[in-house]
């Protein structure tokens, strides 16, 4: 049994914080604050307040100003908030201090997206995941001299072993890490074996904002029905499907986690195994709401979270998903920038079912790419090989000549390294 909190406080009311630092423009700050609403939202929790503050340096003993801090005090009585949620991160000190001058819990941006994962984990690997990504975030806390949050109960922020891991100490904690840390790789080991016998497949993998729309493209492309929602982060396992083209080649496609600005890095860590799909594709896919405002900022986010994981220099194409959702000019005119920014790029609406098929032709470029020309003298006697090639590779000419079959064909690179021995008495080229 894991330890994550499933049932929740529906409706808890929140209060959001931002505050403009010395660098930070008015719009960075309200437009992160949108994104922290639409996080807060996600995880059930009510925005009755947003409120913005400009300063050029946190305040040690608040973040925000201590005349700010008051006024804080009296909106939560006023609205009845139950947590303030920060959009910056605040030490354990400035944290304490706020939710005794409040008398309410106080919480930030990366505790809401662990709230957020805590909800949507479903199988046992997420679970353990999230649960461990909520006790580094513990730990990182205890070391900068957390003491104890008393009287503050349950709700967000505190789902999952939340209450209880204040309670125990460090060492507890670490105990309870690499235990987690063990069965997660007792879970990639298994994983990994039905990896392996995939490796001589072409993979693919859909990487992109949360939100973007990847999981409905790879429903609508494999002909699946895997949960999709208007939320953030609404998938969290990595999902794969295996994907014919035109070509007749057979890919396989995975869908995984969305990225996030300002992903903690807690979760990237543990959500390492799940990642490990984008790291190891030949080819990724990475799919942008082009209808939304900050798609740039967006992309600039996903990159640097491929690099993080090593994957930013793979073979990409930049796939802008929604355009439906835009009007036809302001489509067109965006389309002409997008194109001169990213080269490689393909416009399409999953939802419409809009030039879904660029997306497989695509493919089948990489695909190409990656296949070579052979030249073989098989014996007709051993038909199940002659059988073999005809299914799995492309035969471009073929001639019988006394008890021999003369193939020409084209295989895949992975599946030629594979088979080779088998191949090796055949070849004549
Ligand atoms: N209008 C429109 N909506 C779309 C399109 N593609 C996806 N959506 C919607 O966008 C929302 C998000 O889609 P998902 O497929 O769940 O997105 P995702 O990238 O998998 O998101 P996460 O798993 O949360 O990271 C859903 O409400 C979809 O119905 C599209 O082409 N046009
Ligand atoms: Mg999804």
């Amino acid at each position: 049994m894991h330890k994550i909190y499933k049932t929740y406080k529906p409706k808890e009311s929140a209060l959001l914080i931002g505050v403009q630092l010395e660098g930070t423009t008015n719009f960075d700050i309200s437009e992160s604050l949108q994104e922290l609403e639409l996080l807060t939202n996600t995880a059930e929790v009510k925005v009755v307040g947003i409120e913005k503050q400009q300063k050029d340096t946190p305040n040690p003993t608040y973040y925000i100003g201590s005349g700010k801090a008051k006024e804080l005090r009296k909106i939560v009585r006023k609205k009845h908030i139950d947590v303030i949620i920060f959009d910056n991160e605040l030490s354990p000190a400035q944290n304490r201090n706020l939710s005794k001058l409040t008398k309410v819990k106080v919480i930030d941006r990366t505790q809401v997206i662990l709230d957020i994962f805590a909800q949507h984990a479903k199988t046992r690997q997420s679970k353990i995941q999230v649960e461990l990504a909520q006790l580094e975030y513990t730990l990182s806390r205890l070391k900068r001299m957390w003491t104890h949050l008393s009287r503050i109960e349950g709700g967000i922020g505190f789902r999952g072993p939340g209450e209880k891991q204040i309670e125990v100490d460090r060492r507890k904690i670490r105990d309870r890490i690499a235990l987690l840390r063990k069965k997660l790789k007792e879970i990639d080991r298994i994983t990994e074996t039905k990896r392996h016998k995939r490796k001589e497949l072409f993979s693919v993998s859909l990487v992109g904002y949360t939100n973007a729309g990847k999981t409905t493209i790879l429903n609508k492309l494999a002909h699946s029905n895997m949960y999709t929602a208007n939320k953030l982060f609404a998938t969290l396992d990595t999902t794969t499907r295996a994907l014919e083209l035109n070509t007749g080649d057979n890919v396989v496609l995975s869908d995984t986690i969305g990225f996030i600005r300002k992903l903690p890095t807690h979760l990237i860590s543990s959500f390492y195994a799940t990642l490990k799909e984008v790291m190891e594709a030949d080819l990724l896919l990475h799919i942008i709401d082009i209808s939304h405002p900050k798609l740039y900022e967006y992309i600039d986010s996903v990159f640097y979270v491929l690099k993080g994981i090593n994957a930013d220099k793979k073979d990409m194409v930049m796939v802008f998903n929604k355009i439906d959702l835009l009007p036809k000019y302001q489509y067109l005119f965006l389309k002409k920038k997008l194109r001169i920014d990213f080269a490689n790029s393909i416009f399409i609406s999953a939802k419409n079912e809009i030039n879904l098929e660029k997306i497989k032709d695509k493919i089948a470029v990489y695909v190409n790419e990656q296949k070579k020309e052979i030249r073989l003298c098989i014996p007709q006697k051993n038909q199940s090989l002659v059988s073999f090639l005809h299914s799995n590779t492309e035969i471009l000419d073929k001639e019988y000549y006394q008890t021999n079959v003369y193939l020409h064909l084209r295989i895949h690179k992975k599946l030629l390294h594979k088979i080779e021995h088998t191949l090796e008495p055949y070849f004549i080229e």
